[in-house]
C-alpha cells in the first residue's frame, strides 16, 4: 500500500468513486431538504456549511467530467415541445429584429456584438436529448443550433487559454448562469435557436438559449443577451440562492 502522497491523481479519482456516489446522494438529499433549510436561513442565503458542501460537489463532479463522453440521445419520434418552466428575465417584450448578443471577456473586455444571422452562419447541429429539471420532471426534446465550441472558437479565439467559466445573462440581466468551460465546449452544448425545427417562441427563450443534456434545466438559460468568458465563476441566479453551482448530470 503506497503512502498517500504516492497515489497518482488518476488513482485517487478511481478510489474516490465510492465517495462520489455518496456525494451524489447527499446532493439529492440537499435538493429535497433545501426548501426546509431555506426557511431557517437568515437573509434567504444558504448557510455556510451547506455552501461549502456544494463547492466540494462541484470539484468532485467536474474532476470526473469526460469531454469525449456523450450523453444519451433519443429517437426523434420521442421528442415533444417542452413544457414551459421559468420566466425570470424573459417577461419583458423583446424586439427580435433588434436583438444582438454581447460577447465579452474577462474584466468586461468587449469582444464582439453578434446577430442571429451570425449564429446561424455557424455549422448547424441538432440533437434529441432528455431535458431534466431539478423540480423532478424530465422530457425528451429536440434542439437545433450552433455548438458553443464553434461560437467560442469564432468569437473568443483571441482570448488566452485560461478561461474557466462562461457567464450567460438575459438582456435585462435578471437571470444569469455560470457554467464551467469544459461543459460549454462539449459537443452537445448548443446555442439553440430551434426546438423541433421551429424557431424558438418567446416562452422557450427566443431568439437564442442554451441547450445541453449535461446540466439541469436551471443552467439552460432562455433569451441569452450576453456571453462573458471568465477566469473564475461568474453570476449564477440559482447558485446564489443555494442550489448546486455545478448542476451537472
Ligand atoms: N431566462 C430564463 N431561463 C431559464 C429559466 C428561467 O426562469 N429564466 N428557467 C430554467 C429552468 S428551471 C428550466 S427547467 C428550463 C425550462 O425550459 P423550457 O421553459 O423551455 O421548458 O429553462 C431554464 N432557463
Ligand atoms: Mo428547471
Amino acid at each position: 500500500m503506497p503512502e498517500r502522497d504516492e497515489i497518482s491523481y488518476d488513482d485517487y479519482r478511481r478510489r474516490s468513486r465510492r465517495s462520489v456516489l455518496t456525494g451524489g446522494t447527499a446532493t439529492l438529499a440537499g435538493f429535497i431538504g433545501w426548501r426546509f433549510v431555506q426557511g431557517s436561513a437568515a437573509d434567504n442565503r444558504i448557510p455556510g456549511v451547506l455552501r461549502n458542501m456544494h463547492e466540494v460537489n462541484e470539484s468532485i463532479w467536474s474532476g470526473l467530467f469526460r469531454e469525449d463522453h456523450l450523453a444519451k440521445t433519443f429517437s426523434r419520434s420521442d421528442a415533444s415541445i417542452l413544457r414551459v418552466n421559468g420566466r425570470i428575465g424573459i417577461r419583458d417584450e423583446i424586439d427580435l429584429d433588434a436583438w444582438r448578443l454581447d460577447v465579452k471577456g474577462p474584466a468586461g473586455l468587449r469582444l464582439d456584438t453578434v446577430s442571429l444571422a451570425d449564429i446561424k452562419a455557424l455549422p448547424k447541429h441538432d440533437m434529441t436529448i432528455e431535458h431534466k429539471c431539478i423540480e423532478g420532471w424530465a422530457q425528451v426534446t429536440n434542439w437545433g443550433g450552433a455548438r458553443f465550441s464553434d461560437f467560442m472558437d469564432r468569437y473568443a479565439g483571441r482570448l488566452d487559454g485560461d478561461i474557466t467559466h462562461v457567464e450567460l445573462a438575459t438582456p435585462d440581466r435578471k437571470y444569469h448562469v455560470s457554467v464551467d468551460v469544459a461543459t460549454m465546449r462539449h459537443a452537445q452544448t448548443l446555442l439553440a435557436y430551434e426546438m423541433l425545427d421551429q424557431d424558438l417562441d418567446n416562452d422557450h427563450g427566443a431568439p437564442l438559449r442554451l441547450a445541453t443534456p449535461l446540466k439541469y434545466g436551471i443552467k439552460q438559460i432562455k433569451r441569452i443577451g450576453s456571453v462573458q468568458f471568465l477566469r473564475e465563476r461568474g453570476r449564477d441566479y440559482w447558485g446564489e440562492r443555494g442550489y448546486d453551482w455545478y448542476a451537472g448530470l
